[in-house]
C-alpha cells in the first residue's frame, strides 16, 4: 500500500452542503453551485498565497516575473477569481467587492438570484510578513425585480442567506455557515477538497482572551477605555494579529472577544459594514457569540453606503455583554 490512508468517505465541503440542499425541498441547487464556485476560487487563491513568497507574486502590481508575464498584485488576483468564478456560477446577478468603487452587476445571459459581498484578500497588507491573511464573503437573495442595482446590495445582515471566511494559514481553511450553525472545513491538498473537521463549531459562553489594536487607546471612547483596564486589572490575555480573519477565527475557537471601535479621528472605526462586518457577526451568532457597535446589533444595521465602516464588538457573549453594558453606563 502507499501508506498514506486515503478516506473513502471523507465529507467535502460540496457534500455537506448538498446535505443541506437536500434537506430544504424548495432548494434549486444554487447556492450548492454558487458555494462550490467560491471554493475554486479560495483553492486558486490558496495556491497562489502560498506560493507568493517564492514565485514573488507579491509586490506592486505591473511587475513582470522571469517568464515575462505581467505579475498581478495578490489581491487583484483574487478579486479577478472571485468576479470570475462567481459570475460564471450562474447563480448571481450583482457583487460587491473591497477592490471596487461601484457594484459590479454579472451579464444578463449569466445572472442568478444572489447577491454576493466580499474581501477576496482581507488583511493583504500582511502578504510581505506571511501573517495569515483570508477572503470572506456573505449571500444575499435578490429580492426585487427590478435590473440588478446597488440597492439589491444594501440590505441588512439580518437578510443573510449563507456567509462564511476562507484562512490562508499555517493550513487553508473555510469556515461557513448557511443558517444552521457554523461548520469548519480543512483544505486536504492530496485531494484538492475542503474536508469537515470542526463540524458545529460554538463559541464558548465567556473567553480569557481580548483583542484590538491598543495603539490608539488615546483616542478610544470613555466605554472601551474603562472595559480595557478593566481586562488589564485582570490580567487578561491580550492577542491581535491585525487580520480580521485571523483575529475572528481565533475568538470562535478559544472564545474571547474582537473589537475594532470607533475612534476620535475614525468615528465609525474602519472595518468595512458589507463584506467584512456583516459575514463576521452573522458567523459568530451562528456560533453561539454575538456581534454589536457598542449600541445595536451589526446584522440590524441599514447600510446607505456599499462601503461603509462600522465598529465592530465580536466574540464570546459574555464579554461582548459587558462592553454593551458600559455603552449604556456612558450614555454612548
Ligand atoms: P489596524 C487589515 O488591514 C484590516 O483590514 C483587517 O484585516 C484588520 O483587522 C485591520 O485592518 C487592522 O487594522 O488599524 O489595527 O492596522
Amino acid at each position: 500500500s502507499t501508506g498514506q490512508a486515503i478516506d473513502t468517505n471523507s465529507m467535502t465541503l460540496t457534500r455537506f452542503t448538498l446535505g443541506e440542499q437536500k434537506r430544504i425541498p424548495s432548494a434549486t441547487g444554487d447556492l450548492t453551485q454558487l458555494l462550490v464556485s467560491i471554493q475554486t476560487a479560495v483553492k486558486a487563491i490558496s495556491s497562489a498565497v502560498r506560493k507568493a513568497g517564492i514565485a514573488n507574486l507579491y509586490g506592486m502590481a505591473g511587475d513582470v516575473n522571469v517568464q515575462g508575464e505581467e505579475v498581478k498584485k495578490l489581491d487583484v488576483l483574487a478579486n479577478d477569481l472571485f468576479i470570475n468564478m462567481l459570475s460564471s456560477s450562474y447563480t448571481t446577478c450583482l457583487m460587491v467587492s473591497e477592490e471596487n468603487k461601484t457594484v459590479i452587476e454579472v451579464e444578463k445571459d449569466r445572472q442568478g438570484k444572489y447577491v454576493v459581498c466580499f474581501d477576496p484578500l482581507d488583511g493583504s497588507s500582511n502578504i510581505d510578513c506571511l501573517v495569515s491573511i483570508g477572503s470572506i464573503f456573505s449571500i444575499y437573495r435578490k429580492t426585487t425585480n427590478t435590473e440588478p442595482n446597488v440597492s439589491d446590495a444594501l440590505q441588512p445582515g439580518t437578510k443573510i442567506v449563507a456567509a462564511g471566511y476562507a484562512l490562508y494559514g499555517s493550513a487553508t481553511m473555510m469556515v461557513i455557515s448557511t443558517g444552521n450553525g457554523v461548520n469548519g472545513f480543512m483544505l486536504d491538498p492530496s485531494i484538492g477538497e475542503f474536508v469537515l473537521t470542526d463540524p458545529n463549531m460554538r463559541i464558548k459562553e465567556k473567553g480569557k482572551i481580548y483583542s484590538l489594536n491598543e495603539g490608539y487607546a488615546n483616542l478610544w471612547d470613555p466605554a472601551i477605555s474603562e472595559y480595557v483596564q478593566g481586562k488589564k486589572a485582570k490580567k487578561a490575555g491580550a492577542r491581535y494579529i491585525g487580520s480580521m480573519v485571523a483575529d475572528v477565527h481565533r475568538t470562535i475557537k478559544y472564545g474571547g472577544i474582537f473589537m475594532y471601535p470607533a475612534t476620535s479621528d475614525a468615528p465609525k472605526g474602519k472595518l468595512r459594514l458589507l463584506y467584512e462586518c456583516n459575514p463576521m457577526a452573522f458567523l459568530v451568532q451562528q456560533a453561539g457569540g454575538m456581534a454589536t457597535t457598542g449600541k445595536m446589533p451589526i446584522l440590524d444595521i441599514a447600510p446607505t453606503d456599499i462601503h461603509q465602516r462600522t465598529p465592530i464588538i465580536l466574540g464570546s457573549s459574555g464579554d461582548v455583554q459587558e462592553v454593551i453594558a458600559l455603552y449604556k453606563k456612558h450614555n454612548l
